[in-house]
């Protein structure tokens, strides 16, 4: 694999979306081929599960059932789009990733992580993020916001201290493992995250260049 898998991760609108498609535009200014994608998603197949996991339902989704179809969903995107372009050279900038199941499904429902690992190894091999940014806020102004934007889906309309746990389990993982991760202050005005992410684009563009 000779491309950057750049991840962006965090709870409900800390703006990935919004800062995912801004970081594409500075990276292609560089001349750098870009691939924007995100989890659960980034195929049609993979859309349809992604339809399946943020859709109200009467009946009530078992949380191991959440967990094997983010990723099937995974196994289906990295197979479609993330390890092709990754083998052309290519920079995936991918909203939420398997970061995203340790942070909902082990911190917000409480699954074991150890399970979460096992079929980690199983979809992905030895395949991880070179970098993951995440967007970190506190959980009331992330809400907040999400909220602003309309109805929310299944995720969303979880309690507070389901998005504590998300929250923490993010924190947890970059401190663990401080040299893949960077976290960026969501709080902050959109021109002032979007500052300290540009300070952060000359190493990617060299990473990237190899
Ligand atoms: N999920 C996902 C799992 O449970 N397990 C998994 O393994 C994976 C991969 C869908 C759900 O799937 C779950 C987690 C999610 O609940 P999603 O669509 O990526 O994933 O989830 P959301 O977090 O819901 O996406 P959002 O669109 O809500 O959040 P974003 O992308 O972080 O935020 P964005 O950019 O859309 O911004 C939200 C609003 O805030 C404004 C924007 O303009 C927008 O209106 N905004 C700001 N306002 C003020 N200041 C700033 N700095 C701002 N930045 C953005």
């Amino acid at each position: 694999m000779t491309g950057l898998f750049i991840t962006l991760e965090g709870p409900e609108g800390a703006g990935k979306s919004t800062n995912r498609e801004f970081l594409a535009q500075r990276l292609r200014e560089h001349d750098l081929e870009v691939v924007l994608t995100r989890e659960p998603g980034g195929t049609p197949l993979a859309e349809r599960i992604r339809e399946l996991l943020l859709a109200h339902s009467d009946e009530a989704m078992a949380a191991d059932t959440e967990l094997l179809l983010v990723f099937a969903a995974r196994a289906q995107h990295l197979a479609e789009v993330i390890r092709p372009a990754l083998q052309r050279g290519a920079i995936v900038l991918c909203d939420r990733f398997t970061d995203a199941t340790y942070a909902y499904q082990g911190g917000g429902r409480g699954l074991p992580e150890a399970r979460i690992a096992e079929l980690e190894r199983f979809v992905q091999g030895d395949l991880n993020p070179d970098l993951t940014l995440i967007f970190d806020l506190p959980v009331e102004i992330g809400l907040s916001r999400a909220a602003a934007r309309g109805r929310l889906d299944r995720f969303e309309q979880e309690g507070r201290a389901f998005f504590e746990a998300v929250r923490l389990a993010y924190l947890r993982r970059a401190e663990a493992l401080p040299e893949r991760y960077r976290i960026v202050d969501a709080a902050q005005s959109l021109t002032q995250v979007q500052r300290d992410l540009d300070s952060l684009l000359p190493q990617i563009v060299e990473r990237a260049r190899g």
